[in-house]
Parts: C-alpha cells; structure tokens; sequence
C-alpha cells in the first residue's frame, strides 16, 4: 500500500516539475508584445480617429501581434492643446495634434494653413510631408514624427446665410490658427477654439458657425444646426502624428522599419479617405438636413481673395529673421504646380 502511495507522489512530482519546465521552454517562443498608447483629441467617429485605427490596425498586422496599440479618442488620455508637450513627457506614447491649436510653435509647418488654394487633402498632405521631409524643422526635433497629413480646404458653415462680405461682418465664427487670420480678414469675429470645443459653443450661440472643412457636417452632425455653407475653399489644417521620442528608440529594429514604411503610405491613405468622406458629407448635408451650398460669383471670389493677398507676405516678413521664410512660400507654390 505504501508504495503506491510513494508510486503516486513520485508521478505527481514530476508532472509538476514537467509542467514548470514545459511553461519556461514556451516562453521565449511567445511573442514579446510591446504595448503603446495613441492619444487623440476629437471623438472616434471623426477622420483624426479613423485613421488613428487605420494606423493600428496596420501596425498590429505588419508586426504580427508583437505591437499592441492602445487608442484614446475624445481627449480622454491627453487634450487638443496638450498633445505635443503630453507625448514629449510620456504620458502617451503617440498624440495627433492639429498644428493650428499652437500655430508658432510649428513655424514651418504651419505655412500649409497659409491661403494658397491647395485643392483637396491629398494635395496638401503629400505638401506637408515634402515640406516637413525636406526643411527637417527644429519644432519636431523633440519627437519622432509618424506621419503627417492636412485636411481638404474650410469653408463656411453657419446658421446664418453668408452670401457677401456684409453678411460675415462681425459674425462670431470659429476657426483656429492660419484659417483664423482668414476669417480675421473678410472682417468676422473669429473666436478661436479646437474643433473639440465647437459643438458646445455652437449649441450655446458663443459662435454662429465656423471655419473648416466639410466632412465635419456630417462627423459632428454641424448639419443641423448651420443650414447655410458658403464655398471659399480656403486654407487648410496641418496635422502630425507625434511618439516620444525615447520609445521610439526602444523599439526593436524591425518594429522601427514597420512605422517608417507605414509614414508615407500613412499621410496618403489619410488625404484620399478626407477628400472622398467631403464629397459623402455633402451629399450627407443636402439630402439629410436641406443644407444650401452658396457658391460666389467670379467678381466676388476675386473681391474676398484680395483680402487675403497680404496674409503670405506678412507671414514672410513676421517669419524670416528665425526661418527660411521666403524659400519655403517658393517651394510650396511650386510643388501646388506639380504635385506628383
Ligand atoms: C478637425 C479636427 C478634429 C476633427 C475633425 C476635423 N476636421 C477638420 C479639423 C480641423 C481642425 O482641427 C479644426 O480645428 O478645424
């Protein structure tokens, strides 16, 4: 009896030593998951958000589940204006910020906002990056930069109609940064807010409407309270997906090459998914919430354009002793001319 006693102590030992020593030999086979956060400002339907996800799903993917990417929309991990700063202390590992929440802390960047009539998204996506590729501003020095990417030009959504300069006079309209200065100039009273501040300020009348571009018609259902868009096609914001730069460097180089290869595909995706989402909005606008579009004569664009015409000379002026000011308003129309 004994013995069958020692017999079966004996097996159960060595089943558990045999089942320690299987879990340690498995262990380094696992793939070692590096987890980060994503920190975003708007709310998760919005286009910041979407290609936020893009972005994630893509990176889980190409790094076969060895990144594991944790998002935060709606300013729950890090706010519209505390992005950069948040992401250079760590309290994320990646932000999206809009450059036009701190427009002189992105001297070069922020010339995009300048009013050239940049088309669409993708034009002006594929702008920034080359402007950001090239000059290397010492603004990003402190952070790893993931991508960049613009929305499609602002115009003006509003509850009342905005038909001529008259109408927009003193109107309390929202915009931020270099669509700010705009609006500034056709002679409305801009209040400048993040596009996260905006839809309280617009249920409580602080503004009448705001400056951006169109897909937020639909994102942020703007539709139904502005009944009236006027078409500008105007200035357009800049954005850039920021990491701490430490975590950055802590990768593995593999995982490195994943977010570098993914940067410019990345900016491309992000331009051609806003320019189709307007053209959805729009439609969206008229058929949901009978939403007019004004459109201006020839006479009139040509009268509200003439406003804006010292809005590129001064920022030369304000910008050269501290940036190639000059050189980077010259590279940027020549590569509207050829984009490709
Ligand atoms: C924007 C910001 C957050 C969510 C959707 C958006 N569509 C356009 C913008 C641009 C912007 O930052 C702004 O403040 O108008």
């Amino acid at each position: 009896m004994k013995k069958y006693v020692y017999a079966i102590i004996c097996f159960l030992l060595v089943c558990v030593c045999l089942n320690g020593c299987k879990k340690s030999s498995t262990a380094g086979d696992q793939p070692v998951v590096i987890s980060l956060t994503y920190a975003n400002f708007p709310p998760a339907s919005t286009f910041p958000c979407v290609q936020m996800e893009r972005w994630k799903t893509e990176v889980e993917k190409r790094t076969h589940g060895k990144v594991a990417v944790k998002t935060f929309s709606g300013g729950t991990l890090l706010d519209a204006k505390d992005m950069m700063d948040g992401v250079i202390a760590g309290q994320a590992d990646i932000g999206c910020l809009c450059m036009a929440y701190q427009p002189g802390r992105f001297a070069v960047t922020n010339a995009l906002a300048l009013p050239f009539g940049i088309k669409d998204a993708k034009t002006g996506s594929k702008m920034l990056w080359n402007l950001y590729n090239k000059f290397n501003p010492s603004e990003f020095e402190q952070v790893k930069v993931l991508t960049m990417f613009t929305t499609a030009p602002s115009n003006i959504m509003s509850r009342k109609a905005v038909r001529t300069l008259a109408d927009i006079k003193g109107m309390s309209l929202r915009a931020s940064g270099g669509a700010g200065e705009i609006l500034q100039a056709w002679g409305s009273n801009m209040v400048g807010m993040p596009m996260s501040a905006t839809p309280e300020a617009l249920q409580k009348g602080i503004v009448h409407g705001l400056f951006s571009s169109l897909e937020v018609m639909k994102d942020f259902s703007y539709a139904e309270l502005c009944k009236y868009v006027t078409m500008t096609d105007t200035s357009i914001y800049p954005f850039a997906v920021v990491m701490n730069k430490q975590k950055f460097d802590s990768l593995p180089d593999d995982v490195k090459k994943v977010f570098d290869d993914l940067a410019a595909e990345q900016m491309q995706w992000t331009g051609e998914y806003m320019d189709n989402h307007i053209a959805e909005a729009i439609e969206f606008s008229k058929q949901q919430h009978q939403v007019e579009f004004i459109e201006l004569t020839d006479e009139q664009k040509a009268e509200w354009n003439k406003l804006l015409e010292p809005i590129i000379e001064k920022w030369i002026e304000d910008n050269k002793a501290k940036i190639p000011a000059e050189q980077i308003v010259s590279d940027l129309k020549n590569m509207m001319e050829q984009p490709e």
